[in-house]
């Protein structure tokens, strides 16, 4: 999909595909401002041959517009956070080399510096959408092979600075077909829409599954706890994705409701045929009070933006709280220790995974990639078992990588920007955890000299550098940091200095 995506659109023609806050958009018209969008970034070209064009605009029509009209033209789509303060966007833009940037009207003024650091073209995303459909004296767009590279989504990891995990096209539909099979999307189907579009949870599970499907997807705005409970309440959606956050969240506004109110809602749940959680664990306590008031068994599954999604609990079958079901269609996967060998059955082991949906590289960064890859087998640095037939993840096996939120955030990403503070001469950063967020971010800091850090000084130097959801929410002032025999920080004691 993918560009096949893009290709099967055209067989769904009136039917909604996107409602936004501007109404319902059918198949048609994304094909039409799409070949818009892709003549505008071609340009006099014949094919953007893989120039990464980066775009940022709101969830709606004009972000899907733009997706496939980068993807039409031959170009790889880099969808930019919308949180992000600038110098998190200029790494991005840096990093991918992009020339052209497409922004909505609302975020243009944001972007027009960054673009001219970068040397890119800037362009107003739905200034195009209006433009005709193509007519038959255009130039062709250019034929788009599975094989090439169709999009880069940044991912933090056990480097300092994200990575960009590039996939093809191939990857995209290996991963899309394999969900549209195991949930069994149909054209029936409406999803509400409330994830970021910047991450493959968001971009892949709940955009592309319901598009390649030709179902509807409602992307009315970010989340907002009462706005999703009153569009289950008036009916119509029939599959949701979320966070454990966004359950934890809802479940804490359903309770907080006039109990009338909170039955209605409730009840307008009837209409789902299947919620689905990921992208961090989800706490038996919120399966179980989510069963209570809705009546749904949340479906639990794994994944990560390399490989797209792995394992899952059934759609028929038994949904096992704690676990993660089993392997998805046409995911191949192994646990293995740490010598690389295959663990034994029983025993646990890091999750390797191998297959058409794993990503092809990570962009321009050969070492990480080799470093990725053993024998061909994708190292997720999940630890697993296997109980009874059910997946079962155990940790991660390093402790720099935190998840907060459904984000993954790297602690070394945070001290590195932390450390370049002049109060700070050394810090620590950790996930401890939380009932609600999964993990909460915590920093213990050394002072520099007589120097006190203060607490919203760093707070506010971190927040204009890095996005919100990476900055510390506990601050602790200590004179040193715990370490070991050979000098080197140990997490396991800075989370203690929180608990
Ligand atoms: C925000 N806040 C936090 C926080 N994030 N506090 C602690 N920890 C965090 N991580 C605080 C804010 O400072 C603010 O506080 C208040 O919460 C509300 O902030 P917000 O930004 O408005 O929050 P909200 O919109 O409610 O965001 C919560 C959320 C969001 C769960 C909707 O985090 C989110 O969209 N998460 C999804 C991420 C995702 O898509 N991951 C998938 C990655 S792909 P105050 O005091 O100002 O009120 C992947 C692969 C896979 O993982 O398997 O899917
Ligand atoms: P990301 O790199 O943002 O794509 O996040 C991928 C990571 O999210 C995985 O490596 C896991 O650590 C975590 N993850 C995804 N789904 C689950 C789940 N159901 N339970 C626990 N962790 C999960």
């Amino acid at each position: 999909m993918s560009i096949a995506v893009v290709r099967g659109a055209a067989a769904f023609g009136a039917r909604p595909a996107i409602v936004d806050r501007a109404g319902t958009h059918d198949y048609d018209a994304l094909l039409a401002a799409a070949h818009g969008v892709a003549r505008a970034l071609l340009d006099d070209a014949r094919d953007l041959a893989e120039a990464r064009v980066a775009f940022m605009v709101e969830p709606g029509f004009d972000y899907v517009a733009t997706q496939w009209g980068i993807w039409l033209a031959g170009g790889v789509a880099v969808p930019l956070c919308l949180s992000h303060p600038e110098p998190e966007l200029d790494y991005v833009l840096q990093d991918t080399g992009a020339r052209l940037i497409v922004a909505s009207r609302g975020q243009v003024g944001r972007l027009e510096s960054l673009a001219q650091r970068a040397d890119a073209l800037l362009l107003t995303a739905g200034a195009r959408s209006a433009r005709p459909a193509p007519t038959a004296g255009s130039a062709p767009l250019p034929d788009i092979g599975l094989d090439r590279r169709a999009m880069i989504l940044y991912t933090s990891g056990t480097t300092s600075r994200p990575k960009g995990v590039v996939t093809t096209h191939g990857n995209l539909l290996a991963q899309i077909d394999s969900l549209v099979e195991a949930w069994e999307w149909s054209p029936h189907d409406r999803i509400l829409h409330v994830l970021p579009l910047h991450h493959t949870h968001g971009v892949l599970n709940a955009l592309l599954c319901a598009l390649g499907a030709g179902a509807s997807c409602e992307m009315t705005g970010g989340f907002d706890a009462h706005a999703v409970w009153r569009r289950f309440g008036a009916g119509g959606i029939t599959l949701f994705m979320a966070v454990p956050t966004i359950y934890v969240k809802l479940i804490q506004a359903w309770r907080d409701m006039p109990r009338d109110e909170a039955a209605r809602v409730a009840a307008g749940c009837r209409s789902l045929r299947l919620m689905v959680s990921g992208s961090a664990a989800l706490p038996v306590t919120t399966f179980e009070a989510w069963r209570s008031i809705t009546g749904h068994t949340l479906l639990e599954r794994y994944g990560m933006t390399e490989i797209g999604m792995a394992l899952s609990n059934p759609l028929h079958g038994e949904r096992r709280p704690g676990t993660v079901g089993q392997l998805l269609p046409g995911v191949v996967a192994e646990l293995r220790d740490e010598a690389g060998a295959v663990a034994a059955p029983g025993d646990a082991g890091e999750i390797h995974v191998r297959g058409p949906g794993v990503f092809l590289e990570y962009w321009q960064r050969p070492d990480a990639t080799r470093d990725a890859f053993r024998d061909g087998w994708f190292g997720t640095g999940d630890v697993a078992l296997v109980e009874n037939g059910y997946w079962r993840l155990l940790g991660r096996n390093s402790v720099d990588i935190i998840k907060t939120g459904g984000y993954k955030v790297s602690a070394l990403e945070i001290e590195e920007a932390l450390r370049a503070h002049p109060a700070v001469r050394d810090c620590a950063i950790v996930g401890i955890e939380d009932e609600e967020w999964g993990e909460r971010i915590v920093a213990a800091v050394v002072g520099q000299g007589d120097n006190v850090p203060d607490e919203s000084e760093l707070s506010g130097f971190l927040a204009s550098r890095l996005a919100p959801y990476k900055l510390p929410r506990r601050w602790l002032l200590v004179d040193e940091l715990p370490r070991n025999v050979m000098g080197k920080v140990t997490k396991p004691d800075v989370k203690r200095l929180f608990t």
